[in-house]
């Protein structure tokens, strides 16, 4: 089987897909999407209107979404991790906590990043201050809740922890993790140290350069 995922290293949500990759073992080449590759971006643009990336073709067959691949690849892969339980009542909650990381870290981070890039004119310190509100909220309901686990769902590594590991990189980046969070700076610190991430984040180091509020250079 061949399986071509058009992406950028450094997006957050193609990360996630990529490091689920890693996790089953599956192997994959990349598309990738930068102007470098322009065959690629006609490619992107034709196969989904809606440009947004990760965007997976196996064999003929186009997954758009993050979360839609890992299920794809959950479905049709069986080695390597479980990321979502064959069990239905126990994968609700692994579904709903990558709900959870999309909706209210990841997208919130983004706003504020989006912000960042608009010109000086068409900001938004409204939309900014909203988003932040949510990611205050977030950071406080997510350390309660990791508290005692390991990983989101509990003992077992999943789908919404390849949701939480860029969503909390990057949202650390954009709006710190009180240092009061222990739980949840500790639980984005072995997200890190995960293999899988560990290897997509190096392969986005090259271009840490491109994040708008300015990357760290000591950490991570
Ligand atoms: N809901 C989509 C979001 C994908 C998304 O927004 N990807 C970003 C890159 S991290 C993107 O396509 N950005 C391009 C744009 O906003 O035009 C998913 O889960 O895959």
């Amino acid at each position: 089987m061949t399986i071509e995922i058009f992406a950028h290293p450094f997006s957050s949500y193609c990360m996630k897909a990529i490091m689920a990759f890693y996790e089953k073992e599956v192997p994959w080449t990349l598309r990738m999407l930068s102007p470098e590759h322009p065959e690629n971006n006609e490619e992107h643009g034709r196969r989904w209107p809606v440009r947004r990336f990760p965007l997976m073709v196996a064999d003929g067959e186009q997954v758009m979404e993050a979360t839609a691949i890992i299920e794809w690849l959950e479905a049709h892969h069986a080695g390597g991790t479980s990321l979502i339980p064959a069990d239905a009542a126990q994968a609700v909650r692994v579904r709903m906590m990558d709900r959870i990381f999309d909706n209210y870290v990841m997208t919130p981070q983004g706003r504020c990043v989006f912000d960042a890039i608009r010109p000086e004119g068409d900001r938004d310190p409204y939309g900014v201050a909203e988003a932040q509100k949510l990611l205050d909220t977030s950071y406080e309901w997510l350390d309660g809740e990791m508290a005692g686990l390991q990983w989101a769902a509990g003992d077992d590594f999943s789908m919404a922890d390849c949701a939480a590991a860029p969503a909390l990189l990057y949202a650390d980046w954009t709006y710190e993790i009180p240092a009061r969070f222990e739980t949840l700076r500790a639980y984005r610190q072995r997200l890190i140290e995960r293999p899988s991430f560990a290897r997509a984040l190096d392969e986005a180091r090259p271009f840490r350069h491109l994040f708008p509020l300015g990357a760290p250079t000591d950490r991570d």
